[in-house]
């Protein structure tokens, strides 16, 4: 969701293959033949595949320097930019899927709730400091401009 809705913004053209979930299409070997996690999204661009949202949005941006999604390069934002989108991926993403698969980190059913109150909990703590960052920083998680980073945040909101 987050690499279209860029595309969108982007106005650029692009092709978009849905990989049906719901059937385990992201387990079929032609699939997996590029991304061996068996995760969506996947971008291929110009032969080149790349994996993991926050990856793919940083790549796309750069082919565009002049859409100011990116903040400069010599800027505290450039260093928020990455910091903000590598903290979602490895922290709020995380725990977003744990309280939605619990079933995915636990072996039975009997300790099922106990992984989704923990998720829960890392979840509020994220939430409280995005709502913190957005309110005293605001209005982009950078400050004053719109990012990348902006879009994977809807995504995982
Ligand atoms: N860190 C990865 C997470 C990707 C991910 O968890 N994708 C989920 C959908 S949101 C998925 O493909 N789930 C299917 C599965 O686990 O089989 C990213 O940001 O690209």
């Amino acid at each position: 969701m987050a690499t279209h809705a860029i595309f969108e913004e982007l106005g650029v053209s692009y092709e978009l293959i849905e990989i049906d979930l719901a059937k385990n299409m992201q387990k079929s070997p032609e699939y997996l033949a590029i991304n061996p996690n068996g995760k969506v999204p996947t971008l291929v661009h110009e032969g080149r595949v790349i994996y993991e949202s926050a990856a793919i949005l940083l790549y796309v941006i750069d082919q565009y320097p002049e859409s100011g999604l990116a903040p400069d390069i010599h800027s505290r934002a450039r260093g928020l930019y990455y910091q903000y989108l590598f903290w979602m991926s490895s922290t709020l993403q995380e725990a977003a899927n744990r309280w939605a698969h619990p079933e995915q980190y636990v072996s039975g059913d009997s300790n099922l709730q106990q992984v989704k109150d923990n998720a829960n909990d890392m979840l509020t703590h994220c939430w409280g400091v995005l709502e913190k960052v957005l309110t005293n920083n605001g209005p982009w998680l950078v400050g004053e401009q719109l990012t990348a980073a902006d879009f994977h945040l809807f995504m995982v909101a």
